[in-house]
């Protein structure tokens, strides 16, 4: 007799631009899996025959859940169209939706018709046991108080956590075709991965501001990270890992120990960016210990500095100064680590001399060395957050509906309902955006010779118009919006 099915998909990011960032919350929840059950995985980004093959799956027959992931915005119009299609095929068959949007809103995405469950929170261990009341014919009821469905009492709804990621089985990479996730980069062939969970701090942008997350972090040693690394290098001729953990840096003794492993001999043969870095953390190295991660294989971090000022800072709550940003992209420049930094507009209370501070930190920061400053990033109230709840207070009407939440993104800022914001004021936002774009020739996220050509032969006016915040009559950030526009 056949086993179970679970079909599990994962919706696409952006359209147009290449994101091949594998979905390891959904190669996560698969984990505890495989011994009871088989596992359809499906990703919409590389299987073009998503709907064929899934109609076939619930065709044979045996398919005891069909599940999606999604973070809010654009992964949300493929999620429903996965969850319709699997109801419109198969009405009996359970569907579940799990991951960061429905984890932040779950009744309201049980409320919708073609959902029958939702999973709040991490998946490791909630989702096995759900299959497991699913397969026996039961209703989970409040023996799994993470799971909602219509009609849950929002106030009795928890969200799950794993207690620790060291003790969790490895998921089972070799089941997965992960050479999809492979990409080109400027070092060689990339593939993105994470070595933690979480962050101790509360940016009021950002889901770790939710309660249920806050404070919490949880990361895999540094010898279970390298021995990952190492064997994903090996499998899949990785020669760049981008390590995409919130905050690599939480624990200062897992990465000494790591980059002391990284650093012997002629190194690890692969090297490595960080893409959640924090000042609060890097302060601590100093430009030695900056010299030895180089040598282990570092050669990018991504900072989020998010501004220049000292009141934006202090309203966000991010523990860190303008000048501790400065003195740690003096060590990262000396010791050969290229900085990357992200910076946000559209803070609530911000004023232009807000702006100006950001700006002025840009320009201090590229004085050391090559760095990517980044770009000024409008900022979007993401459900669960501090600052959701500024929204709400302040006239933002959300949508009530998981499809209404897929137009919710920075792309469409114009379209975005924030009564506080004048049209004039989110144009001024957009420019100022496509203009920090420019500043960056070099931009890794473009990596276009056409993009870089154009953006250093217009740096003298980006300057300027960046220094005086005047964008009036700025043509290329318009053309530039419109690009970007149409690839998303
Ligand atoms: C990789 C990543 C991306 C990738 C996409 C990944 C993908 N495969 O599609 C890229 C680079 C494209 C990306 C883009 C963006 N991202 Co992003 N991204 C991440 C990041 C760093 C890691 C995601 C991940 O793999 N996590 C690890 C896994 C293990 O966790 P997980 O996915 O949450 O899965 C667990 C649970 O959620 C649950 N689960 C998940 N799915 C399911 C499904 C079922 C059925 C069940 C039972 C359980 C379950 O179980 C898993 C294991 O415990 C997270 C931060 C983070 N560390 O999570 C941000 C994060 C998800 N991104 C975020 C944001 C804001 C964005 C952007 C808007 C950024 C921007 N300004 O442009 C864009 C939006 C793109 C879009 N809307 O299409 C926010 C999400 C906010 C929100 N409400 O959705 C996060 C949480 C960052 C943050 N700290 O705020 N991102
Ligand atoms: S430091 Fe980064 S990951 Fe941590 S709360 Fe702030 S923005 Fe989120």
């Amino acid at each position: 007799m056949s086993r179970p099915l679970v079909i599990l998909f994962n919706p696409s990011t952006w359209r147009g631009v290449g994101d091949a960032t594998a979905p390891w919350g959904l190669i996560a929840i698969t984990t505890g899996l495989w011994n009871d059950y088989d596992v359809l995985f499906l990703d919409q980004r590389f299987d073009r025959d998503w709907r064929q093959k899934t109609e076939a799956a619930l065709r044979r027959g045996g398919v005891v859940a069909a599940a999606t992931t999604g973070m809010t915005g654009i992964q949300l119009t493929g999620a429903t169209e996965f969850l319709k299609l699997v109801k419109a095929s198969s009405p009996g068959t359970p569907t579940v939706f799990g991951g960061v949007h429905a984890s932040m809103l779950p009744t309201e995405t049980a409320a919708h018709p073609a959902v029958d469950y939702v999973a709040v929170g991490e998946g490791e261990e909630l989702f096995p046991h759900l299959l497991t009341c699913l397969a026996s014919g039961k209703i989970p009821g409040s023996e799994l108080p993470a799971i909602a469905r219509k009609g849950s009492d929002a106030g009795r709804i928890e969200y799950a956590h794993v207690a620790d990621l060291e003790t969790l089985p490895e998921p089972p990479w070799e089941r997965f075709d992960l050479s999809r996730y492979v990409s080109r980069s400027p070092y060689g062939r990339m593939l993105s991965i994470l070595t933690s969970r979480g962050c101790p701090h509360r940016c009021a942008f950002c889901l770790h501001s939710h309660p249920a997350l806050a404070g919490r972090w949880t990361g895999i040693s540094a010898s279970q990270a390298r021995e990952r690394m190492d064997r994903l290098a090996r499998s899949l001729r990785v020669e760049h890992f981008h390590i995409q953990d919130d905050n690599f840096f939480t624990r200062t003794a897992r990465v000494e120990e790591l980059v002391a492993g990284l650093e012997t001999g002629s190194g690890p043969g692969y090297t490595w960016t960080v893409g959640g870095a924090h000042v609060a953390h890097l302060k601590r190295y100093d430009e030695a210990f900056f010299r030895r991660m180089r040598k282990a294989g570092c050669v990018r971090l991504l900072i989020g500095a998010e501004s220049g000022s000292a009141r934006v800072l202090e309203r966000v709550g991010k523990r860190q100064t303008s000048e501790e940003v400065l003195a740690v992209n003096r060590r990262l420049c000396a010791a050969g680590i290229r900085p990357i930094y992200s910076f946000i507009s559209g803070v609530p209370g911000e004023v232009d001399d807000d702006l100006r501070q950001t700006v002025d930190l840009m320009f201090r920061l590229r004085q050391d060395g090559p760095v990517d400053v980044g770009t000024i990033k409008p900022l979007v109230f993401y459900p669960g957050t501090r600052f959701y709840g500024w929204a709400l207070d302040n006239g933002f009407v959300p949508p009530h509906t998981v499809e209404g939440w897929s137009g919710l993104t920075w792309d469409h800022y114009m379209r975005l309902p924030y009564p506080w914001l004048t049209p004039e004021r989110r144009r001024f936002l957009i420019r100022l955006y496509y203009s920090s774009l420019l500043f960056n020739p070099d931009y890794h996220w473009v990596s276009s010779p056409l993009f870089s050509g154009l953006s250093r032969l217009l740096m003298p006016v980006t300057r300027r118009r960046m220094r005086s915040l005047d964008f009036r009559g700025a043509v290329m950030p318009a053309i530039l919006e419109w690009v970007q526009h149409r690839a998303l």
